[in-house]
C-alpha cells in the first residue's frame, strides 16, 4: 500500500522554510549550552521587541517559527508555574515578560506559524532522571500547548552532553499524548513520530531524499511499525553558533552559501529551519537582516519567472484522467501521470522560442506518496538533445541548477519510479546572483 503524508504532513511540507529562534539564558553567558546553574537575574534583554523577530521572518519569507522555549540549561522562557528557574525571577519586564506569549502573539498579527523546542535534556530540573521529570516535562508540555494559541510544530531535540548512563529514560508515548489530545495538528518533530531530523547541522539533505521511511522508536511507541511517512526537515544556523555571540556578528553565512542552502534543502524534498538568533538587546541584529534581504531578493527574482509556465505540453503517454499540459499549469491540484503500463514516461515542454536558463524544478504529487527514483532532464538547442541535470528521487520539490542553457524544448524523462509518476509541475528558472 503506497504509504503517503497526513493532512498535517503535506501542509507542513507546503510551507517550506521555517525560521527557529535560539534566545535564552545562553544569549546572555555568551555559551552554547548552559550548565542550569545560571542566574535568572542575568536574562535581561533591554529593547525586546517580538513583533521585530517576526516581520524579519516574514519578510524573508519563513512560514513558521520555532522558539527555544527552554534549551538544556532548563531556563523557561514563559511564566511556568512548575519551577523558579524562568523569566519570572529575571529583571526583564519585572518579571512580568513572557517571551513565548510575545512571540506566539506576533505570529498571530503577521500569519506566521507558531512552534516552539522544548528540551527534554534538562541541567537544572532536580527530578531530571527520575519518573517525576516525566510528570514534570508533560505539564511544561501541557501548558505551552494550551495557553499560546495554535502550534504548528514541537521540536523534541535528542542532544544529551550529560554523564553516560544518567540520561532520562523518556516516556515518549506519553508526551506524544499529551501532544495529540491537546493540539491533534501540531506536528512533533526530530525525537517524535512526524517530522525526522535531517542527520547534519549544514541545512543539506542528501540528493536522495523518501519521505518514506522505516519505522523508528519513535513510531513504535506508538504501534506504528513497517514503512511511515516521515519527512525531513534541515535545521541550520545563519551563523557558527545556534545562540548570538557578539563576536559572530562578522560571521553571518554568505548570500551564496544561503542560496546553497536553499537549492540543497527545500530543493532536495525537504523543509529548511534556518536559525536566526536575537541578540542580547532582544532584537534580530543589522547583518542578519541584511543578508536575509539580500537572500530573499535573489529567490524572488529567479523564481517570478517560470520559462514553462502554460507552454504546450506533450508526453510518451498520458493516464486517461490527467493531461500533460497540467505540469504546467501552475495549480497543486492537477498533475500529468503516464498510462499505467507504459514501459517509458517523458513530458516534453514547446518553449515556442530560445530560451536562457539555469535551473529545473520538478514536484511529484506527493499526497499520492513519493514515486520517483531516477531521472533526467534534457534540453534542445535546436540542432540535438543534451542532458542538463541528473537525479534520483524527486518528492516534493526538486531544484537542479545547472550551466546556462538556451533551448527551445525541455524533456524531463522518468527513467525509474516505483509505482506510475505523478508530476505535479515541471518549472523553468534562470538564477543570477
Ligand atoms: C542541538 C542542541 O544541542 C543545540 O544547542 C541546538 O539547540 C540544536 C538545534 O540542537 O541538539
Amino acid at each position: 500500500m503506497t504509504v503517503k503524508p497526513t493532512k498535517q504532513q503535506l501542509e507542513w511540507q507546503e510551507l517550506e522554510m521555517g525560521m527557529f529562534i535560539h534566545f535564552g539564558m545562553n544569549t546572555f553567558t555568551n555559551r552554547e549550552w548552559g550548565d542550569g546553574n545560571e542566574d535568572p537575574r542575568w536574562f535581561n534583554p533591554t529593547n525586546f521587541d517580538a513583533h521585530q523577530w517576526i516581520s524579519v521572518a516574514k519578510e524573508a519569507g519563513f512560514r513558521y517559527v520555532v522558539l527555544t522555549a527552554k534549551h538544556h540549561d532548563g531556563f523557561c522562557l514563559w511564566q511556568t508555574r512548575y519551577t523558579e528557574h524562568s523569566v519570572k525571577n529575571s529583571p526583564w519586564q519585572g518579571g512580568k515578560g513572557d517571551v513565548v506569549r510575545e512571540v506566539a502573539k506576533a505570529c498571530e498579527e503577521l500569519g506566521v506559524k507558531f512552534g516552539f523546542y522544548l528540551s527534554p535534556w534538562d541541567r537544572h530540573e532536580r527530578s531530571y532522571g527520575t519518573p517525576d521529570y516525566d510528570r514534570y516535562f508533560k505539564n511544561q508540555l501541557t501548558e505551552l500547548l494550551t495557553d499560546y494559541g495554535e502550534v504548528v510544530e514541537v521540536w523534541f531535540d535528542g542532544a544529551y552532553g550529560g554523564p553516560p548512563g544518567k540520561e532520562h529514560k523518556y516516556d515518549w508515548r506519553s508526551y506524544y499524548e499529551v501532544v495529540r489530545k491537546l493540539q491533534p495538528n501540531a506536528l512533533i518533530a526530530i525525537c517524535g513520530p512526524d517530522i525526522r531530523w535531517v542527520g547534519n547541522e549544514e541545512g543539506v539533505a542528501p540528493e536522495t531524499n523518501w519521505s518514506v521511511q522505516d519505522a523508528t522508536t519513535f513510531h513504535t511507541c506508538l504501534g506504528m511499525t513497517g514503512k511511515v511517512w516521515y519527512p525531513a526537515e534541515c535545521d541550520v544556523s545563519i551563523r557558527p553558533g545556534w545562540f548570538w555571540h557578539a563576536h559572530e556578528d562578522e560571521k553571518v553565512k554568505s548570500l551564496e552559501h544561503l542560496i546553497d542552502i536553499y537549492f540543497k534543502s527545500v530543493g532536495r524534498n525537504s523543509v529548511l529551519l534556518l536559525n536566526v538568533p536575537p541578540n542580547n538587546k532582544g532584537l534580530i541584529s543589522e547583518p542578519d537582516i541584511q543578508r536575509l534581504r539580500e537572500w530573499r531578493k535573489v529567490l524572488d527574482k529567479t523564481f517570478a519567472v517560470n520559462f514553462a509556465l502554460n507552454k504546450p505540453a506533450k508526453a510518451s503517454s498520458v493516464r486517461p484522467d490527467t493531461k500533460p499540459s497540467n505540469a504546467v499549469d501552475g495549480k497543486k491540484a492537477t498533475y500529468w501521470a503516464p498510462s499505467e503500463s507504459a514501459k517509458e514516461a517523458w513530458i516534453e515542454i514547446n518553449l515556442q522560442q530560445p530560451t536562457t536558463f539555469n535551473v529545473s524544478m520538478v514536484q511529484e504529487h506527493i499526497a499520492e506518496g513519493q514515486r520517483v527514483e531516477r531521472y533526467r532532464v534534457e534540453a534542445f538547442d535546436g540542432h540535438d538533445w543534451k542532458i542538463v541535470a541528473r537525479g534520483t528521487t524527486i518528492g516534493y520539490k526538486k531544484l537542479d541548477g545547472f550551466e546556462t542553457v538556451t533551448a527551445t524544448k525541455v524533456r524531463l524523462v522518468i527513467e525509474s519510479s516505483l509505482a506510475t509518476p505523478l508530476i505535479q509541475a515541471l518549472g523553468l528558472y534562470r538564477l543570477e546572483v
